[in-house]
């Protein structure tokens, strides 16, 4: 009998060398092995060609190049938490299951949010920059002063895993926990992070001293803090964003970052990823990061597992455990 020959597993971007080495014993893998982002029409081709394609934030899987793959395609196994970047729906109608890796980067992207938080507050980049450019001219009692943290309300919008392991950090430095989620969170999740809910999320935005957005990104949340939301806030607050730029209007932010109408933003996260708005560049009250939240090595490698056993699992005849269901979206 002649051997039977192995599904073809395209994956679009350089992952961790033991995850592909693992994906090359395991199936009929193609690499991207200089790691540039593919091109449309390379998407396109891999589409046309895989029978499984393990995609990142990086690809725009959008309706048109689904209806492009080919009959063969059956499992899209992402490469990342979010799935904001592929058109479910149109995955869904064409009969191909999408999957994530949820649960493995909750804790790095947690501490990357108190990161933000903690050095949009305390000026850590502004400061490192004087120090760097030869500027700092010594220790004097009213210079660089940031804001204290102990003592003020932190909201965080989206109270999942992500947010939960925010909430747990940022009590232990002395902030207080208000939420706002699409439901409650269990009684005994708020007793344990002393978390007080928002249904409205306008009246929890104008009481915060710092807002963390740690919500996907999905239809409902497209410009959730938009010009009207953004206006509530206190012009003393900091916002933060580790989950999408699409959650926040970035020109309007941007703008009332200027004129100081909000005092200070940490974003791991953008709009029109990798362009940044100029503006923002040029502002010291903010703290850009190139989408780090979950870029720890070990965290690279967990995710790379859970699309492992995703597509193993598949490709052996049973549902992938993270398959996306259709309330996710
Ligand atoms: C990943 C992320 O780096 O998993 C996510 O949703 O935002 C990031 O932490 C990226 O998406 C990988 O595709």
């Amino acid at each position: 009998m002649p051997p039977t020959k192995k599904p073809l597993v395209v994956v679009t971007r350089k992952l961790p060398d033991v995850i592909e080495t693992r994906m090359m014993e395991l199936f009929q893998t193609r690499l991207n092995l200089d790691d540039h982002p593919l091109s449309r029409a390379e998407l396109g081709e891999a589409m046309a060609t895989a029978d499984v394609l393990v995609p990142t934030v990086t690809d725009r899987i959008d309706a048109g190049l689904i209806a492009e793959a080919g009959p063969q395609l059956k499992l899209i196994a992402n490469f990342g938490n979010g799935v904001d970047h592929i058109d479910l729906r149109a995955a869904r109608e064409r009969g191909i299951i999408v999957t994530n890796t949820p649960g493995v980067l909750t804790e790095d992207t947690a501490d990357m949010t108190m990161a933000l938080i903690l050095a949009v507050a305390r000026r850590l980049s502004e400061g490192e920059r004087l120090v760097r450019a030869g500027r700092w001219s010594g220790w004097a009692p009213t210079i660089m002063l940031g804001t204290r943290l102990t003592g003020k309300r932190l909201g965080i919008i989206g109270m999942g895993r992500i947010g939960q392991a925010l909430a747990r950090r940022a009590k232990g430095f002395g902030l207080s926990i208000h939420y706002h989620n699409r439901k409650r969170v269990h009684p005994d999740v708020e007793t344990e992070l002393e978390a007080t809910y928002w249904d409205s999320l306008d009246q929890m935005l104008s009481r915060m001293d710092i807002v963390s957005i740690n919500c996907p990104r999905t239809p409902a949340t497209y410009h959730l803090l938009n010009a009207r939301r953004l206006q509530l806030l206190k012009p003393s607050a900091i916002v933060v964003n580790t989950s999408r730029g699409e959650v926040i209007d970035e020109a309007t932010l941007s703008r009332m970052l200027q004129r100081k109408e909000i005092a200070g933003a940490g974003l791991d996260v953008f709009e029109h990823e990798p362009t940044i708005d100029p503006k923002l560049l040029k502002l010291d009250n903010v703290v850009l990061l190139p989408h780090l939240g979950s870029a720890t090595y070990e965290g690279r490698v967990d995710m790379g597992e859970k699309v492992l056993v995703n597509v193993k699992s598949f490709i052996d005849g049973h549902t992938p455990p993270d398959r996306v269901i259709q309330s996710d979206f």
